[in-house]
């Protein structure tokens, strides 16, 4: 089949290069979007959000957008009201006009946050895992801008029809670094899997699906990925003798051990942004 194009915006941030790598086997020409430059990449668009005739040209032709671009951790509110928020209006309006028709949504753990652990032991019965239907209960303004990017795709999908796949992504890193992140780890390849699905698969409207690999310790449903066609192949457990042996297990008197968003359910949670 002919390559499809897709607008990959964050295309210079930790994920974007990660999937800007992947995503090319499987038949994407991927279109590339930040506001840091990407040297290894001349034709990169450099341009914010907040431009709205630079993400209009961008989008034109594509047949989705994988949106990435934003804060990826807490700040201070009107920084991400600006990129989170404004910015990713910005995109859907520049979606709605332009006539693209899906739209893959990284949303976040940290839009329900707050969401008490399940304890183990693992694996875990289904029964224990947090449903996709769990309440949102965001442990931070980043939290709350990946609740607002859900409701607005919701909101573009029954007023504009425009589909969009929210993926709540637990840590898409090279490796798992602390004990919380081999539950909601999710490899890069498995990550480029999950992409792929959520940009083909046969859906309308605004689908919310959870997204990590297929740990032993998973906390959440997968189930949801799996119907988009999402086969996850990696586990984090190969990860866990060290990483306890390093860390200890999770303390459930500890408040940055007690809940899914880890330590942003602590305060302050402010990074350098
Ligand atoms: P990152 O911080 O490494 O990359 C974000 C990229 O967005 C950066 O390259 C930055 O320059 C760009 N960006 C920020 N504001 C922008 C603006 N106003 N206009 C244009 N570009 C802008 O974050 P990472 O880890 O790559 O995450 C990518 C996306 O996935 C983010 O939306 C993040 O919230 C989400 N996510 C990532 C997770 C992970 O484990 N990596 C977990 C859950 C969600
Ligand atoms: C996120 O939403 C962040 O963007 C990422 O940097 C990690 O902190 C991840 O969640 C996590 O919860 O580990």
């Amino acid at each position: 089949p002919a390559p499809r194009t897709v607008l990959l915006t964050g295309a210079a941030g930790g994920l974007g290069t990660l999937m800007r790598g992947l995503l090319p086997s499987y038949g994407y020409d991927l279109r590339l979007f930040d506001v840091q430059p990407i040297p290894d990449a001349p034709g990169a668009i450099t341009a914010d959000l907040a431009d709205r005739d630079a993400l209009r040209e961008a989008v034109r032709g594509a047949d989705a957008v994988l949106h990435l671009a934003g804060i990826s951790l807490e700040s201070t509110f009107d920084k991400i009201l600006a990129a989170n928020i404004q910015g990713t209006h910005n995109l859907y309006e520049a979606v709605r006009e332009e006539g693209v028709p899906r739209v893959v949504f990284a949303s976040s753990n940290h839009a329900l946050g707050f969401t008490p652990r399940p304890q183990g032991p693992y694996p875990l019965p289904r029964e224990a895992l947090i449903p996709i239907t769990a309440p949102r209960r965001p442990d931070t303004y980043y939290g709350l801008s990946k609740c607002f990017g859900e409701d607005l795709a919701q909101l573009y999908a029954d007023l504009h029809g425009v589909d969009t796949v929210s993926v709540r992504i637990g840590s898409c890193f090279p490796e798992p670094t602390t004990v919380r992140m081999l539950s909601v780890w999710m490899s890069p390849e498995d990550g480029a899997r999950l992409f792929d699905a959520a940009l083909t698969a046969d859906v309308t409207g605004h689908t919310v699906v959870y997204g990590s690999s297929a740990n032993t310790r998973l906390w959440w449903d997968l189930s949801g990925a799996r119907a988009l066609g999402y086969e996850p192949r990696d586990d984090s457990e190969p990860f866990a003798a060290r990483l306890v042996a390093e860390q200890g297990e999770l303390d459930p008197a500890n408040p940055a051990h007690a809940h899914l968003g880890g330590a942003f359910c602590t305060t302050p949670p402010i990074w350098p942004y």
